[in-house]
């Protein structure tokens, strides 16, 4: 049986053992998931979290010096983050218009007086994007500092490409030490199926039911703005550039959102999801290696799509309207918010905190969906990690028509 069966069946069984947890008493649910399903998922996520700086840096590397013309690295890149950038403006408006149809907020009763949240401070957008360039490149690899290590990854590769022959060696490690990382994915990926059955049925038994009521609609509001950016925008880009079934991309690139689903976490799934895009798709190693370690960190479609709906929720649980201004700021907000942050569970509330206070309206009002979120972040993950992908494919793609021309036209 494939892994992508093995995975959908541990999908299925978790979710229906969670759903059964639901209805037992905690007396019982508790110490099964403190001593297996947790530990179990811990596991699991430990082990891809342990090769994810590693295979992005590397990945990073090999992929900026395998485009070898730094111009071509710029082409790449400005296709890249334009791409990211017209999409999750789409998902924003998507997310919007989808929470204003339903109108979510204004159905059911609300807990606004005991709704408290702690927002987690972020730092301003500008200072993020100052401290791209790392001043201390061995600490960011340390912290995990995603962004900065692409940086510093990127002048790495630039300076093997530049120096050609005379770091040749060097080029070939980096190769060895990617040869050794693949390897290590693939046998962590024969652990999945277990890690993926773990979270999910930790996450349903944990969430509960009951916190679903009141909070329907929104889920709703959210799951079919996901659907809709994936079905129709993702859709348009793989047919219309990519000039491909997006049925065959959402086939082929499944077993890496099913383990975004499962872990929520779009820098966990990154190992899996670019062997996914290269070994399924036919994604080019020096693209995929470039454009879906960046798209983890700074590209977040399903996560500017709950923060939109969310913020249009809040906004009628609370009465307060939002006017034609706040809307364009939310858009913006969102956007620019996704940037510095990285792929991890439930950081989209934490950027969320940032829309509201710009928009004045109550960050408190965060504690209403908190109960709901972590069975969305696994939807809403598996999205960003599609919307990565099809940047990488339809950018890959292209570029494969492009060198087939130039081919052409030397014959
Ligand atoms: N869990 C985040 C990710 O890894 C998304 C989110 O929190 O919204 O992409």
């Amino acid at each position: 049986m494939s892994l992508t069966k093995k995975i959908l069946i541990a999908l299925i069984l978790g979710g229906i053992v969670g759903i059964g947890f639901t209805f037992a008493p905690s007396e019982v649910f508790s110490p099964i998931d403190t001593y297996a399903l947790t530990p179990v998922g811990q596991i699991f996520l430990n082990l891809i979290m342990m090769i994810v700086v590693p295979i992005v840096f590397v990945s990073i590397v090999l992929g900026t010096a395998g485009l070898g013309d730094p111009t071509k690295l710029g082409k790449i890149g400005l296709q890249t983050i334009g791409f990211y950038l017209v999409t999750t403006a789409a998902a924003l408006v998507i997310g919007l218009g989808v929470a204003y149809v339903l109108q979510p907020g204004t159905e059911g009763t609300f807990d606004v007086e005991n709704a408290n949240f702690e927002a987690e401070s972020t730092p301003p957008v500008m200072e993020t994007l100052i401290n791209i360039i790392p001043d201390n490149p061995i600490e960011a690899l340390a912290t995990g500092d995603m962004l900065q290590i692409i940086a510093f990854a990127i002048f790495i590769g630039i300076a093997l490409a530049f120096l050609g022959e005379k770091t040749a060696g060097i080029y070939r490690l980096f190769e060895q030490v990617n040869e050794i990382l693949i390897w290590l994915v693939n046998v962590i990926m024969k652990t999945a199926p277990y890690g993926a059955f773990a979270l999910i049925a930790s996450a349903i038994g944990s969430a509960g039911l009951d916190a679903v009521g009141s909070m329907a609609m929104y889920m709703v509001a959210v799951v079919l703005a996901l659907i809709i950016h994936a079905a129709v925008t993702y859709s348009l880009a793989i047919w219309g550039i990519g000039k491909a079934s997006p049925i065959k991309f959402y086939k082929g690139f499944f077993p890496a959102m099913s383990v975004g689903f499962s872990t929520s976490s779009s820098s966990a799934t990154l190992p899996i999801s670019m062997k996914t895009a290269q070994e399924s798709l036919g994604v080019k190693k020096s693209i995929s290696s470039f454009v879906q370690p960046l798209g983890a960190t700074i590209n977040m479609d399903g996560t500017a799509i709950m923060q939109a709906v969310a913020t249009v929720f809040i906004s009628q649980v609370y009465g307060i309207p939002l006017g034609f201004t706040e809307i364009i700021i939310i858009i913006l907000t969102a956007t620019l918010a996704s940037v510095g942050t990285a792929g991890v569970p439930s950081v989209g509330l934490i950027m969320l905190a940032m829309v509201l206070q710009q928009i004045g309206l109550p960050v408190e009002g965060i504690a209403l969906i908190i109960g709901v979120d972590r069975l969305l972040d696994m939807l809403r993950t598996s999205l960003n990690i599609t919307g990565d992908a099809t940047a990488a494919y339809i950018i890959s793609e292209s570029d494969k028509r492009k060198e087939a021309k130039t081919a052409q036209s030397t014959k």
